[in-house]
């Protein structure tokens, strides 16, 4: 059972966009499934009062991680197209802050809180723990998690509202083996406690 949401939490949504759901540029296995999960969980945050941060990945044409620079991955969240959108069901607030990462062109920023100074913004709100989904699992996910944990947060992995990419088979439950090492909650329940 998880434990309720209260003053000194925060929901870290990342990266519910277009490109990393089914028909997407970067396709995340049944990636769509996260967003009736942290629809709920947008909810019981709103209901308790607490902030609301949903990074996005935010890449200019000519990202160095795509594949024609060398990079890892096929072309995807390119600034102000559908893919770069969320995904359209995502019942994100007008009071949701919005982190944009992997701006520059000639550098990866994974992670929600790499130089995006979402630490900053969260210690200002007096945040303490961090209750976290999205995409992808073994991708910024991770890397979300550990820095937050790295910031001094304590992180809650709601793991029914996340999924892995699994470029190569097992990366999605290595990352969830760093993750629970570096010291994060993994938590299986879907739903917030009431
Ligand atoms: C991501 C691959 C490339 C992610 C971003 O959001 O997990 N994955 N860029
Ligand atoms: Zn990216």
């Amino acid at each position: 059972m998880t434990e309720r949401l209260a003053r000194g939490d925060a929901l870290l949504i990342v990266d519910v966009q277009n490109d990393f759901c089914p028909g997407g540029a970067l396709e995340v296995p049944g990636g769509d499934a996260v967003v009736p999960v942290l629809n709920r969980w947008i909810e019981a945050a709103r209901e308790a009062r607490i902030p609301i941060y949903a990074s996005r990945d935010w890449h200019p044409e000519n990202h160095i991680s795509f594949v024609d620079r060398g990079g890892p991955w096929p072309p995807h969240c390119i600034q102000n197209t559908q893919g770069a959108a969320f995904h359209p069901d995502l019942q994100l607030p007008e009071e949701a802050v919005i982190i944009s990462k992997g701006t520059d062109p000639g550098r990866d920023q994974y992670s929600a809180f790499d130089d995006t100074g979402l630490a900053k913004r969260m210690r200002e709100q007096g945040v303490q723990r961090v209750w976290t989904g999205g995409l992808a699992q073994d991708v910024c996910v991770r890397a979300s998690v550990l820095d937050g944990l790295g910031e001094g947060f304590a992180v809650h992995l709601v793991q029914p509202a996340t999924r892995p990419v699994d470029v190569n088979p097992g990366d999605g439950e290595r990352a969830l083996a760093d993750m629970r090492e570096a010291g994060a909650i993994i938590e299986e329940e879907p739903e917030p406690a009431p």
